[in-house]
């Protein structure tokens, strides 16, 4: 295609239910014939950032990654969506000047489920993993997560259902 592209980039805390929004988001677009191609989390994780941890510049190297990748095929017309943590601004902001040099949109969705909410969910066991320590360097227990001050769209799951997030974002789009 040679319309515009879009980067819809989710940013949010473990659990959050950004994944969750994500993947409903692109299979609706995909449904719609507008093709989205999803950068999952887990994916992600698995082949384009295999063997990266979790402290800083590890994050900000995987988040710049799917910020590069996404702004390709935004450059060529098509919608990327993806969801990792991006718990600092820096790598976000670069994911914004990345899509923008593309020519593409750049929309960011911060999915703002509060941490007591995440931690209650715990659908991994991971919080409690990491207060007992388990797991160093666990977002929003004991590294941090730079609340955005620049998203398009706030969106709080444990107040908004996944069908109403997605028609949140699509309205967006
Ligand atoms: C945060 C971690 C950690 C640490 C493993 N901190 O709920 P999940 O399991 O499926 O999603 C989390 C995922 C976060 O990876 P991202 O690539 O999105 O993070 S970032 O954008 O910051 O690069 C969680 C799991 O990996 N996980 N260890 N220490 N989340």
């Amino acid at each position: 295609g040679h319309g515009q592209g879009t980067v819809v980039f989710f940013t949010g805390l473990s659990g959050s239910g950004k994944s969750t929004v994500a993947r409903a988001l692109a299979a609706e677009l995909d449904d719609d014939g507008m093709g989205a191609t999803l950068l999952d989390g887990d994916a992600v994780r698995h082949h384009l950032s295999k063997g990266l941890g979790f402290d800083r510049e590890s994050r900000e190297t995987n988040v710049e990654r799917i910020g590069y990748v996404a702004s390709l095929v935004a450059k060529h017309g098509g919608i990327a969506v993806a969801a990792p943590i991006a718990p600092f601004a820096a790598g976000r902001a670069k994911v914004r000047a990345l899509a923008e040099e593309a020519g593409a949109r750049f929309l960011l969705v911060h999915i703002s489920t509060p941490l007591e909410v995440c931690e209650a969910r715990d659908r991994k066991g991971l919080y409690a993993k990491a207060r007992a320590g388990e797991i160093p360097d666990f977002t929003g227990i004991s590294s941090p997560y730079e609340t955005p001050t620049d998203a398009d769209l706030v969106i709080d799951t444990s107040e908004v259902s996944v069908e109403d997030a997605v028609k949140q974002v699509r309205a967006a789009v």
